[in-house]
């Protein structure tokens, strides 16, 4: 079994401080917290850029600002959102893929998403996926329900990306699949030969769903975008605290962390210069 990759995925596009006041905003509070989480064990960001108020951006300028300070104090894989936040345009979404970071996120499919709609249409997702090909970029392929690993494979069969491949199940958010154990074993069985996946579970669906990912070999994401829980009621202080109560769940039960460098082995990516 390979090591366990812990993303973090520090502030998301729609938790705020009104939910939890633990949520970074500037990229110096983002990279503060990916800092933490990389202490605890993370090897991936998954990150996405706020205004100093509050609000999404996916302005590359911020992106840039988060990405040369996490980078500076950590050898974290970058990854960016191209998700961005619900009702985004497309080139809005897809702007930080410019920067060349080591991987972008790639959603399979439209989802309903809480009380908007998640837009990823065909043309989307191939619109999507070439600047990510182009960019010379490694996709995850985010899937939020079990038809959109029918998508990846379209897209796959078009040679947009290719197989095998990085997939997250993202479970539990309102309008997706929800986080039912046997949704995950389902998702699984439906990728290709050879590829890795994560499970990001949503609110109290993050530790269970990833503490199932810990013992059969699979991977997780935690933090803020998906959960602001440490346990039933108490708001976690900090997304290294959610890296840490993974991280003691995988020592518990004997499956190593990957370190940054390990996980770009996984994962099929170039080693970081030293
Ligand atoms: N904020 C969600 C609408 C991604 O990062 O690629 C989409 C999202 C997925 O967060
Ligand atoms: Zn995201």
């Amino acid at each position: 079994m390979d090591p366990l990759m812990i993303t973090v995925a520090p502030v998301g596009a729609e938790v705020t401080r009104e939910h939890n006041p633990n949520v970074p905003y500037t990229p110096a509070e983002i990279a503060e917290e990916c800092y933490r989480a990389w202490n605890e064990g993370a090897s991936i960001a998954h990150l996405h850029a706020r205004m100093p108020d509050g609000r999404p951006t996916q302005d590359p300028g911020v992106y840039r600002e988060i990405i040369e300070l996490v980078s500076a104090r950590t050898d974290l894989i970058i990854q960016v959102s191209t998700g961005g936040a619900v009702g985004m345009t497309r080139e809005q979404r897809v702007a930080p893929v410019s920067l060349k970071p080591e991987m972008a996120t790639l959603t399979c499919g439209t989802v309903n998403f809480g009380d908007g709609i998640f837009v990823n249409s065909q043309e989307d997702m191939e619109f999507f996926a070439s600047a990510i090909k182009a960019h010379g970029v490694k996709p995850e392929l985010e899937i939020f329900d079990a038809g959109m690993v029918e998508n990846a494979r379209r897209l796959e069969k078009k040679k947009l990306i290719e197989f095998p491949a990085h997939f997250d199940f993202v479970m539990g958010v309102p309008g997706g699949i929800s986080g039912d154990p046997r949704n995950l074993m389902h998702l699984i069985s439906l990728i290709p030969e050879g590829s890795t996946w994560s499970v990001a579970g949503i609110g109290r669906h993050e530790i269970p769903l990833g503490t199932i990912a810990v013992v059969i070999g699979g991977h997780v994401r935690v933090g803020f975008e998906d959960n602001i829980y440490l346990s039933r009621g108490v708001l976690a202080k900090s997304n290294a605290e959610l890296v840490a109560k993974i991280a003691r769940i995988a020592r518990e039960v004997g499956r190593p962390i990957a370190s940054p460098a390990e996980a770009r082995k996984i994962l099929g990516l170039p080693q970081r210069a030293a």
